[in-house]
C-alpha cells in the first residue's frame, strides 16, 4: 500500500515536469517567408515581431494572416472582407484598403498599433481587401 502511494506520487511529479517543458499552445509563430496566413490557435501573441497582423476576429482571435510589406488581394489570404482586428508589430506605417489593388478609403495604422473592433473605427469592420507598408 505505501510503495503504491509512491509510485502514484513519482507519477505525479513526473508528469508535473513534463508540462513544464511543453511547448505553450499560443505563442508567436514561426513566419514562413513575407507572408502567410496561421490557423493555430491562440491572440494577438501569435503575431511575429516585424510583421503586421489581421484577425478574422475580434480582440486577435481568429484566423491570422500576417505580411512583411503587404497584399493587394486578401482573397489570397482567405481574409478578404473579414478582418476585425490588426497588430501592426513593426515600426513602419501601413494602410488597409476597402478595395482590391488599394483602392477605396483607407485607414493608417502607425508603428505598433493594435486595434480591434469594435471602436472609434466604425462601419470598416469586414471590409478591408488589400494593404501594404506606407512608410518606414
Ligand atoms: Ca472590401
Amino acid at each position: 500500500m505505501k510503495l503504491t502511494t509512491r509510485i502514484v506520487a513519482l507519477g505525479a511529479l513526473v508528469a508535473g515536469a513534463f508540462s513544464l517543458t511543453t511547448v505553450p499552445a499560443s505563442a508567436e509563430i514561426q513566419p514562413q517567408g513575407d507572408s502567410g496566413v496561421t490557423h493555430a490557435a491562440g491572440g494577438y501573441e501569435r503575431c511575429p515581431a516585424g510583421y503586421l497582423c489581421i484577425f478574422e476576429w475580434r480582440d486577435g482571435t481568429g484566423p491570422m494572416a500576417y505580411f512583411k510589406s503587404g497584399s493587394p488581394d486578401l482573397r489570397q489570404q482567405g481574409m478578404n472582407d473579414s478582418v476585425s482586428s490588426i497588430w501592426n508589430r513593426t515600426d513602419c506605417f501601413w494602410s488597409l484598403y476597402e478595395g482590391l489593388n488599394y483602392t477605396g478609403w483607407r485607414i493608417h495604422y502607425l508603428p505598433n498599433d493594435q486595434f480591434s473592433w469594435p471602436g472609434w473605427q466604425d462601419g470598416y469592420e469586414d471590409n478591408m481587401s488589400s494593404l501594404r507598408l506606407e512608410l518606414c
